[in-house]
């Protein structure tokens, strides 16, 4: 394992906050960033870009944790396109969760059918090993917008799934974790509920993929990419259930600095501070194809609104 230690800009008279610089790993390309806080610690599940390439073909994920959100640990590559004999190509974003003490790590990839499909793998460690849970894919409706899974489990103990690119869709995870019950669902998108409908002529920053799915505080969220000028920005909605309906709520982060078509994010509280991981182009050699995780700190307005928040990368 790799230690990392990055600048603190934190001064010694400044209370509380650490910042580590950003992008906040700097070894590796590591888009589509996926936190999950796990007993004292962060860990980072991202993708693993190749820039040079003309586009996302990727072959692997990573995860990296930081029990400081300073000084973060490189976990290596737990699971690739190999680890699940269906998947033939393009290994996009992916996010893990715990239950039960043990690790589900959602993931997507191009199958074998030309098309994309969610699997999952599972492991007793946050940082595996992990293996494919169900040696086939979990969600498979013949779509290529059966990508970017985000996973959350309610204070009743329902776990829920939610992916979507263009069309935004949930299920019920069963408590197993590795299979669902009733039908998929897809939600439906208005200027309302998610800043429009793709294509339509009203829209503010409509949803297009990267849902990032939690509960605080009583209220539900539904972080997204949005489109922006051509470019990805992260917005949001909200609900009073953990299936809508969702109300938008605008802006979180511009795409226009990102220096990458794509944004993707997660939001977490760690440590009595919240965090809003996001990926920019902006590592050396860096852009579209070669995305790097970063974090800005944040604190939610009183009413469960999310600020906007400006990016600290350069
Ligand atoms: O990283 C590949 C794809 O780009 C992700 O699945 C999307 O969310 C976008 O970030």
């Amino acid at each position: 394992m790799i230690k990392l230690i990055l600048k603190t800009a934190a001064a010694c008279c400044l209370p509380v906050m650490l910042h580590a610089q950003n992008p906040v790993v700097q070894t590796n390309y590591t888009p589509d960033p996926a936190p999950m806080v796990w007993k004292d610690s962060v860990y980072v599940y991202t993708g693993d870009d190749l820039p040079g390439f003309p586009f996302y073909y990727m072959t692997k994920w990573r995860v990296y944790s930081s029990a400081d959100m300073v000084n973060w640990t490189d976990h290596g590559v737990p699971i690739a396109l190999e680890s699940f004999s269906w998947a033939v190509d393009r290994a996009w974003a992916a996010q893990c969760i715990q239950r039960n003490g043990k690790f589900y790590w959602y993931i997507c990839a191009q199958t074998d059918q030309n098309n994309m499909a969610i699997g999952v793998a599972v492991s007793d460690n946050a940082t595996g090993p992990f293996k494919d849970a169900i040696g086939k894919p979990l969600i498979t409706t013949g779509s290529w917008s059966n990508i970017d899974p985000t996973v959350a489990i309610d204070d009743d103990g329902q776990a829920w799934l939610y992916w979507g690119n263009g069309q935004l869709f949930y299920v019920k995870l069963n408590k197993d974790m590795i299979s669902y019950s009733g039908d998929i669902v897809e939600v439906p998108q208005s200027v309302a509920s998610f800043g429009g409908v793709r294509g339509a002529k009203d829209n503010k920053d409509v949803y297009i993929e990267g849902p990032w799915f939690f509960k605080r505080n009583g209220h539900y969220y539904q972080m997204y990419a949005g489109m922006e000028n051509r470019t990805e920005c992260l917005s949001y909605s909200m609900s009073k259930t953990p299936v809508g309906p969702w109300e938008y709520k605008g802006k979180i982060m511009s795409g226009q600095a990102t220096n990458s078509f794509t944004n993707h994010g997660g939001i977490i509280d760690f440590k009595g501070n919240s965090y809003l991981f996001y990926h920019t182009g902006l590592l050396k050699g860096g852009g579209s194809y070669g995305r790097s995780t970063s974090v800005e700190s944040f604190t939610y307005n009183p009413d469960g609104t999310i600020p906007a928040i400006t990016m600290s990368a350069k």
